[in-house]
């Protein structure tokens, strides 16, 4: 590369006796002469192909483009610089005022109130409940979500819980006490907008809330309750309202054990006069691997008023759509943190030469990036499709078959888009090099953040069980719903260069009807091993069906149809696979646990 101008130079004494004067790099260089290109962050809507082919394939897409283009361009320009300022000015708590007297203020930066006002005024929530575009206003709504995530500093998190509070109490009837509420949390003025918490985990009970929620509700002579307890681990606890369980104490102050003591509650965070908080203690913040731009406390309640909304003892039952809710923006946010990363990888891929070519001309530099695409586009398009379910239901146009897909989907779609979006994210990571793996490039945040998908909203097992549940308490059903609806998209393709991918989707689909078939008949153990590798066929053998469909449209490109190829390529049938293997047979139980506590060579001292 050119030297520095201001370096010295240095003098070649020549045996002829002459002298030679070559200039000496890095000598008074102060900073160099070659600086790496950065990423540049685009249009995220612009940039994304298959977006866009799917909103002009469902929508009127005269309709919803010029919104969607206009907010993709902010998103670029303006709104992911607020999503830095939120990563490095994280929130603090601040116990005391000046004055001694304890306020448990919750310091957020500008950048944070910043984007509360734009997902009020954009609808970030609004839109599900308007429903501008029918069955199709919620795929509108995550299409905007999708776009926004990766930039919101995590606003997505008090979005998600914010739409499953409206879908609670749209479910349960707007109605005093939750009408303002209700009115509140589907508000486009920023001044009006509130979001909502969902106060769940409790020290004993993450995943096992039915028998870890210790927090009891004490009823008062005016037909409100007063709660008590300890909530360990609040998202976004600067929300305006809460829904949360608790168990009611009867006169002699006992309450019921179980998912069966458990009923649902709604309380709003208010301030005395004196600016106190209102029967709630934050302990303290959350110190996170990830999601730092997010305040999570953990909370004393301690007399909080609040109404209960469930039946007694119903609680979870309800609270279950807000979790439907909140494990699709789970969804979308790993889906998007997936995209993101590769709209930045391919763009540096542009910008970066190595070995005396761009990036984008090594053959297998391409190759990590097209697989990245590809697990991008089958993660968008199964969340997009249970969007498109959710927005039937919503409607009122679901049939049963409708139901009972969106059912077993939820859990399928967020425990697997969660666990790709580590994957694919830690390897965009690895494709800027050293670069992806500094702070200050804001890279790092991105894998930080997606890390997260996998744990909260239900672990990989906890949702990989969850499927069981469904299938058992529909008795089935749900699977039937599923093996008839993937035949019929995965066969109606006319497009001969995809048969491949036909095939390995249709072999798929009979072996896991036989895997079913055959699981049935075992002890009830058996299923319960195979419950994850079963939740990973379901997912992708449905998102192959999916890509293979997309590709059949007619405004397909090239590009569709490779990624519904390259898709069906891998092993989609992985519980088939291990069966074959013996992954569940009844002895595996403890050759698994010998093996995770093996003994052996341990020193006797
Ligand atoms: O709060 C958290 C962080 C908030 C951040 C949110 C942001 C996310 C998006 C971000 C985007 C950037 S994290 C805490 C989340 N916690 C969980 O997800 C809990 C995980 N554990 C489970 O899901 C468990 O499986 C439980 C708690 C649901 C199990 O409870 P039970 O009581 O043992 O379950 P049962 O007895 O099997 O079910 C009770 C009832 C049954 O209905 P009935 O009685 O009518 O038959 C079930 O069918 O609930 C029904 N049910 C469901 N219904 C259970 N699960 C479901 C479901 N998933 N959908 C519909």
């Amino acid at each position: 590369g050119p030297l520095n101008r201001s370096s010295t130079v240095y003098l070649l004494r020549c045996p002829c006796g002459s002298e030679l004067e070559l200039p000496l790099p890095f000598s008074a260089a102060k900073l160099g002469s070659f600086f790496q290109g950065r990423p540049v962050l685009k249009n995220p809507f612009q940039e994304d192909a298959l977006l866009r082919g799917y909103l002009r394939r469902h929508l009127p897409h005269e309709a919803v483009f010029p919104d969607l283009c206009a907010f993709g361009k902010r998103v670029a320009t303006e709104v992911d610089g607020w999503g830095r300022e939120c990563e490095i000015t994280p929130p603090r708590l601040a116990h005391f005022d000046p004055w001694g007297r304890r306020v448990d203020h919750i310091l957020t930066s500008p950048a944070w109130k910043r984007m509360k006002e734009l997902s009020a005024q954009e609808g970030l929530v609004s839109i599900a409940y308007e429903r501008p575009f029918g069955e199709w206003s919620r795929v509108y709504q995550m299409s905007k979500l999708y776009i926004f995530s990766p930039s919101s500093g995590l606003y997505t998190c008090p979005l998600a819980m914010t739409d499953g509070a409206a879908k609670v109490i749209q479910s349960i009837g707007i109605s005093w006490p939750v009408e303002e509420a209700y009115n509140r949390l589907t508000s486009r003025q920023p001044e009006h907008f509130w979001t909502s918490g969902q106060w769940m985990t409790e020290r004993q009970g993450g995943s096992d809330v039915a028998t870890g929620t210790e927090t009891v509700a004490v009823p008062q002579t005016d037909g409100c309750y007063k709660l008590f307890g300890f909530k360990w681990f609040t998202s976004a606890s600067d929300a305006d309202m809460t829904l949360t369980l608790a168990r009611v104490c009867d006169r002699a102050g006992a309450t019921t054990p179980g998912s069966r003591g458990l009923s649902l509650f709604y309380a709003e965070v208010s301030r005395d006069q004196d600016g106190c908080l209102r029967g709630i203690e934050v302990q303290r913040l959350k110190d996170k691997l990830g999601t730092r731009q997010m305040p999570t406390a953990e909370l004393l309640l301690d007399g909080l008023r609040a109404h209960r909304l469930s039946e007694e003892g119903r609680g979870v039952a309800a609270i279950t759509n807000m979790l439907t809710i909140t494990r699709i923006h789970n969804s979308i946010a790993a889906a998007a943190a997936m995209r993101r990363v590769v709209q930045l990888a391919r763009d540096y891929a542009t910008r970066r030469t190595a070995f005396g070519k761009l990036l984008k001309e090594h053959p297998l530099h391409m190759q990590t990036l097209a697989r990245m695409e590809v697990e991008s586009r089958g993660a968008f398009l199964l969340v997009m499709d249970v969007c498109r379910l959710l927005g039937r239901e919503e409607s009122g146009i679901a049939t049963q078959f409708d139901t009972h897909l969106l059912r077993l989907l939820t859990p399928v779609v967020k425990l697997y888009t969660a666990k790709q979006a580590v994957a694919v994210v830690s390897e965009g990571l690895e494709s800027f090099g050293g670069q992806g793996y500094i702070e200050d490039t804001g890279l790092p945040g991105l894998l930080r953040d997606a890390q997260v998908l996998s744990i909260w909203e239900g672990t990989t097992n906890v949702l990989s069980l969850d499927v069981l549940r469904c299938v058992n308490r529909s008795s089935g059903m749900v699977l039937c719903a599923y093996f008839t609806h993937v035949k019929v998209n995965a066969s109606a393709s006319s497009v001969s260069s995809l048969d491949p991918a036909i095939r390995a989707v249709d072999g798929a689909l009979s072996d896991l009807e036989g895997f079913v078939q055959e699981a049935a008949t075992k002890v009830p153990g058996y299923l319960e091993l195979a419950a994850r590798d079963l939740a990973y066929s379901l997912a992708r053998i449905y998102t192959g069906a999916l890509l293979i469909d997309h590709a059949s449209w007619k405004g397909a490109s090239p590009a569709d149809v490779y990624a519904a190829l390259r898709w069906c390529e891998q092993d989609l049938n992985i519980v088939a696979f291990n069966k074959d293997r013996g992954c569940y047979n009844t002895n595996c139980p403890g050759l698994d646990s010998a093996l995770v506590y093996d003994q052996a060579n341990k020193d006797e001292n």
